[in-house]
């Protein structure tokens, strides 16, 4: 499906690829003022979250080398990653990730490039190996710096202090995911995920507002369809542009409201006629999860087939209907058609009568009937639950202790966003400021993929040292801030 014009469309990506800037950056502190012998250590800071290329330029003091110099690297963006050790790592995902590097210098003095783009703020170099006729000298260690991102956009933002720093994390949060599209994680995973890539837009329409980067990552999505014509979750764009074989139910829908709120921030008409397409195909695509007698999506047990959040005990099925009539209802925005309104309708009765407890006034998922605060929130974004019941739902969560917690800034954002929808805007920003400015407050520079306040290292992935503490969904609270969505009468 649209195999007819998916290499164009490949083509208009192409053309729209970010022009690049570069910074030099230098340490603020830890550059060693002694010469390193054998087992010393130095941690330098950057002074803030940068990403590009280091080099060190190092020299020796005594005797001529006689033997190489054998260091190892550890790039890190939080400090607590210096002192974590790989030693024991059994998560899922590849340690590969952690951006370390061991080397030996045979010739000094020597400058040397390092040979991976980092993530990072902190260096910690460790002295392995050195012959003790020399020492090692640290002259000099600087950061090429890249982003697409270009600063000059940014309006100030004035407000109370712990908004401002909340807000400026944010920022340096989108501006080191914004490299040659929307990275989800410059640290880890690196590729472009149509649920990041949602928030990272909605944030830039009102930061950086290079909109022709989003227009590019919609392009990538459209131009690399299955033959059914379904958008996958997540794409790379090296060696050359090719979709993950990874597909998750929300994520495909999601692509909806990304040419919605593209159109929307740009009156783009042209390329939201020539997308429209692929959006409507992933309605229709979404329909084999329905049941057609119930008209209820249709719960699984596949691991990843809708994403939602990375609690893991959470049920997705209640979710998932919402986050269809959701994406149903932005593509009702872009091209009105009065049968899907009844099958919008029909669904939100569904989940009304269905997956509803009155007593309780909780939506439910599940056979098991799971409570969870993601089902709240998007009963309430989606518009099933709306008023009084929509408020009541939420407030009946805070009730549950044994209601399914939100562990990623991903899924705040979307809490947060359905404070705002009923108006709770104070609560909104209360949310705002105890969330992401615990984060500020532990440290941050960049937010991060994952943050339990009950539990600093929870990860989904088996270990905290695969963690990314700059990642792409959790820079929204510069949209909160920015777009006017926390005033009284937004
Ligand atoms: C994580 C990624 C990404 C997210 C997916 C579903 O693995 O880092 O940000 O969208 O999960």
């Amino acid at each position: 499906m649209f195999e007819d014009k998916k290499t164009e469309w490949l083509k208009k990506a192409e053309a729209l690829k970010p022009r690049l800037y570069t910074e030099t950056v230098k340490p603020v502190s830890g550059m060693p003022d002694e010469p390193l012998s054998e087992n010393d250590c130095a941690v330098i800071d950057f002074g803030n979250h940068c990403v590009g290329h280091l080099t060190l330029r190092l020299s020796s003091t005594g005797s001529h080398p006689d033997a190489p110099a054998w260091l190892s690297v550890k790039l890190c963006e939080n400090r607590k990653e210096l002192n974590e050790s790989l030693e024991g790592y059994h998560g899922w995902i590849s340690k590969s990730w952690v951006q370390t590097e061991q080397m030996h210098i045979d010739v000094l003095p020597a400058e040397v490039t390092l040979p991976r783009r980092y993530a990072f703020r902190y260096v910690r170099i460790d002295v392995l190996g050195l012959s003790s006729k020399y020492r090692l000298v640290l002259e000099d260690a600087s950061v090429e710096s890249v982003t697409s991102a270009d600063d000059r956009r940014i309006d100030p933002f004035r407000g109370e202090e712990l908004d401002e720093k909340i807000d400026q994390t944010a920022l340096r949060t989108l501006r080191s995911c914004m490299q040659d599209f929307f990275e989800d994680g410059p640290k880890r995973d690196r590729r472009l995920w149509m649920g990041d890539l949602r928030l990272q837009a909605l944030t830039n329409y009102v930061t950086y507002k290079n909109f022709d980067l989003v227009k590019r990552c919609l392009y990538l999505f459209a131009g690399t369809v299955n033959e059914e014509g379904r958008i996958a979750a997540c794409l790379f764009t090296e060696p050359r542009v090719e979709a993950d074989d990874t597909y998750m139910f929300d994520y495909s829908l999601f692509f909806i409201p990304a040419l919605l709120d593209y159109y929307t921030a740009t009156g783009d008409e042209a390329t939201k006629n020539e997308l429209l397409p692929v959006a409507l195909r992933q309605l229709a695509l979404a329909e084999e999860q329905f049941d057609p007698e119930t008209q209820l999506v249709k719960d699984s047990d596949r691991l990843g087939w809708c994403f939602v959040d990375w609690a893991l005990p959470l049920n997705k099925q209640f979710c998932a209907q919402a986050i269809w009539i959701y994406c149903a209802k932005a593509a009702q925005k872009m091209i009105y058609d009065p049968q899907l309104e009844q099958t919008i309708s029909a669904r939100i009765q569904a989940a009304k009568k269905c997956l509803y407890d009155e007593e309780s006034r909780l939506f439910v998922s599940g056979a098991s009937r799971q409570i969870s605060w993601a089902s709240q929130v998007w009963a309430v974004l989606a518009g099933i639950a709306e008023g009084e019941e929509a408020a009541a739902c939420l407030d009946a969560a805070a009730l549950c202790p044994d209601a399914i917690g939100m562990v990623t800034p991903y899924m705040m954002h979307h809490y947060a966003e359905a404070l705002c929808l009923i108006g709770r805007k104070k609560q909104a920003l209360a949310v705002i400021r105890d969330y992401w400015g615990a984060m500020v407050k532990n440290g941050a520079d960049t937010f991060w993929e994952l943050f339990n306040p009950a539990n600093p290292d929870e990860s989904p992935y088996g270990s905290a040292v695969v963690n990314s503490y700059c990642h792409a969904w959790s820079c929204t609270p510069a949209w909160f801030l920015r777009s006017g969505i926390l005033e009284e009468n937004a």
